[in-house]
């Protein structure tokens, strides 16, 4: 290969890995869903989430999600969510994916909820065998966070496509904790559930929208 050739190689391949990195921060900059408010009004407030083992729709058929209610019943794939400020926040999850296990078994123990204890399928626990964990959720600023019990693998009737409907085998989790000061709080899964990127944690778990997501607290 002669020297020119060469330099154009290293020159065309240092543009793409260029273009790679400002197409990755641009969509990362751009890319907002939208928020969604929760139900009821100041100083008691319902949200209502799911997760899905794969969203099942473009972009990313294949990634694991959450997904926010709306006030009217409306599932929006979203994950920043709007709460009163100094209010009582009632969370219902409804759980479809297998449990992949916490990396941290202290995380087993919900934190920051109203009686230290959460609701699985009508049983109220506070403590959660960590190798039933599927996702958490965690709002670290406000000392919250929550195993979500996953559903058995090989469940009849599992849901691969988002919104998952209450047919469908899920686990539903409930729990309530306060919100302080007004503030956006950044909450998100600690669970390694991004399967197929390195060591789980690529991909929908670092992407807001996904397994990321912000608490507006107004
Ligand atoms: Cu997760």
């Amino acid at each position: 290969m002669s020297r020119a050739a060469r330099t154009l190689a290293v020159a065309a391949g240092v543009a793409f890995g260029t273009a790679l990195i400002v197409y990755y921060i641009v969509s990362y900059l751009t890319v907002a869903p939208p928020v969604v408010a929760a139900t009821g009004s100041k100083p008691r407030v319902h949200l209502t989430l799911q997760t899905v083992p794969s969203f099942g729709n473009a972009p990313h058929p294949d990634w694991v999600s959450y997904l926010a209610q709306d006030p009217r019943g409306k599932w929006v794939h979203s994950t920043v969510l709007r709460v009163p400020a100094y209010s009582r926040v009632d969370v219902t999850i409804l759980q479809y994916d297998t449990a992949t296990g916490l990396r941290n078994p202290f995380w087993g123990q919900p934190r920051g909820t109203i009686g230290g204890t959460i609701n699985v399928d009508g049983k109220t626990l506070n403590v959660l065998d960590p190798n039933l964990a599927s996702h958490t959720f965690a709002i670290p600023d406000l000392g919250v966070s929550v195993p979500l019990k996953g559903v058995a693998k090989g469940a009849k009737n599992p849901c691969s496509v988002a919104p998952c409907t209450l047919a469908q085998t899920h686990t539903t989790v409930t729990f309530s904790f306060v919100t302080g000061k007004p503030g956006k709080f950044r909450w998100q899964c600690f669970v390694p559930c991004a399967f197929g990127f390195p060591l789980g944690f690529g991909g929908p778990m670092q992407s807001i929208g996904w397994m990321d997501g912000y608490l507006m607290g107004q």
